[in-house]
């Protein structure tokens, strides 16, 4: 008979412990990444060490040790949860005789994978370049090595061609990206002409953000149990009680130890982010790991230029919280279940609270050839009265600042 019940591939994880971050975490991480890219995980490994060894990263004891477990098993590849040399990967896939790749290898795939918009395909493929040349530079160390000092080795003419073609492919990418970049900006700045208020949601990989974009939108974004399920912002508008529009956008996950080639590949999507009025800053607060995930999410914040922006953390995932999380009590935060849609009314209050913070009444004088003004102050403000005299309007209003340079020279009592 034949077995055609097709099986995913079966992956050992491994990981050297010198003491720099919180291993246990990283390969619970790790498995999650693996199960994402439909592997299969038989075990973790994890060995402590001073330093990593040159040649295969873990020691040549622990690769022996690792070697009839591969064989009676029928283990397929091996997953580091470190970033490994191009020579580290080809001297441990000679001494075990299987695939080896590294963390960064498998975030790159499941972005590969997962990309859909063409600024999505291209931030992916740039980080993917961006890897493969740090490898072949670090190839080219080696070789230099075995050369001896000025001596070029056999494959070296074959490894600058290799290099060149690369760096101009990253170039051809990179301005793709800002062509797109600068459509953006366009359309940025329409939006900023239009009024229109941006709140943006960030937050760790699977904390709930395309959940919770859906829940206010109906946007019909895909979401999963699945890491980086979205690459691509989305954009949706919401109507607040007081009939001001607001834009929703959901971004790309966070994850710990984040490609460094990743994050500066997907810069101008997040670039988004600098321009908001309000970031979500959407938290699991059922994964037992949840502080370590909030420090992530505020390191990359802090890294994306938008310090000034009003932050509301949202701890998601109400429902199925075990712990009574004890909000810090100088935050903006609020609890909330995106997939039964407890606490959105709270979420949007504070929305609210946040964005009238700035606003402010005023008597403004309007003539009657600029009376289209009204109906601005209508969408982004509220306006208590309108009185019609002989030659202005007198229009009684709360008005937000960001409508100020609008309606400045209409204001009699500044
Ligand atoms: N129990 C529970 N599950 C939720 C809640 N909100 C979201 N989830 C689940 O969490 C998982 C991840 O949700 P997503 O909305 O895809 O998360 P995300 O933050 O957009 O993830 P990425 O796009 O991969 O970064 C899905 O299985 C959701 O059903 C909630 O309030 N309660
Ligand atoms: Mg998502």
């Amino acid at each position: 008979m034949y077995d055609n019940i097709k099986k995913n591939p079966l992956c050992i994880l491994v990981s050297v412990d010198i003491g720099d971050y919180d291993v246990e975490y990283s390969l619970f991480e790790l498995e999650q990444l693996a199960k994402t890219s439909s592997l299969d995980v038989f075990c973790y490994l994890s060995q402590k060490r001073k330093s990593y060894d040159k040649s295969t990263f873990i020691g040549k004891g622990k690769l022996e040790e690792i070697l009839p477990v591969i064989e009676e098993n029928e283990i397929d590849l091996i997953i580091f949860d470190n970033e490994l040399s191009a020579t580290q990967i080809k001297n441990i896939e000679n001494f075990i005789g299987i695939r080896v790749i590294d963390r960064t290898m498998l975030i790159l795939d499941i972005f590969a994978l997962n990309a859909k918009s063409k600024e999505g395909i291209i931030q992916i493929k740039l980080a993917q370049n961006k890897y493969r040349l740090s490898r072949l530079s670090g190839i080219g160390v080696d070789l230099d090595r075995q050369g001896g000092v000025g001596g070029r080795g056999p494959g070296e003419k074959k490894l600058e061609l290799d290099r060149r073609k690369i760096k101009d492919e990253i170039n051809g990418l990179k301005k793709e990206l800002e062509e797109l970049s600068l459509r953006r900006d366009i359309f940025r700045k329409k939006r900023k002409d239009n009024n229109i208020i941006t709140v943006v949601i960030l937050g760790y990989t699977n904390s709930g953000k395309s959940t919770l974009m859906n829940c206010l939108t109906n946007a019909n974004i895909l979401a999963e149990d699945k890491l980086f399920a979205t690459l691509d912002p989305t954009s949706r508008i919401y109507t607040l009680t007081n009939g001001r529009e607001v834009m929703f956008v959901d971004t790309v996950g966070f994850i710990s130890r984040l490609p460094h080639n990743l994050v500066e590949s997907f810069k101008s999507t997040l670039e988004e982010v600098k321009y908001a009025d309000v970031i979500l800053h959407l938290i699991d607060s059922a994964d037992p790991n949840f502080q370590e995930q909030i420090a992530v999410t505020d390191h990359i914040i802090s890294q994306l230029e938008c310090s000034n922006i009003p932050i509301i953390k949202v701890y998601n995932k109400s429902d199925i919280c075990l712990s009574d999380i004890e909000f810090m009590k100088e935050e903006i935060s609020v609890k909330i279940s995106a997939k039964n849609s407890i606490g959105i009314d709270d979420l949007i209050d504070q929305i609210e609270v946040v964005l009238n913070k700035d606003d402010f009444n005023c008597v403004l004088s309007i003539p009657y050839s600029d009376i289209s003004v009204i109906n601005t102050i209508r969408n982004y403000g509220v306006v208590n009265s309108e009185v019609y005299l002989d030659d202005i309007i007198k229009v009684d209003c709360i008005i937000t600042s960001r409508l100020v340079y609008l309606v400045d020279k209409y204001n009699n009592n500044k």
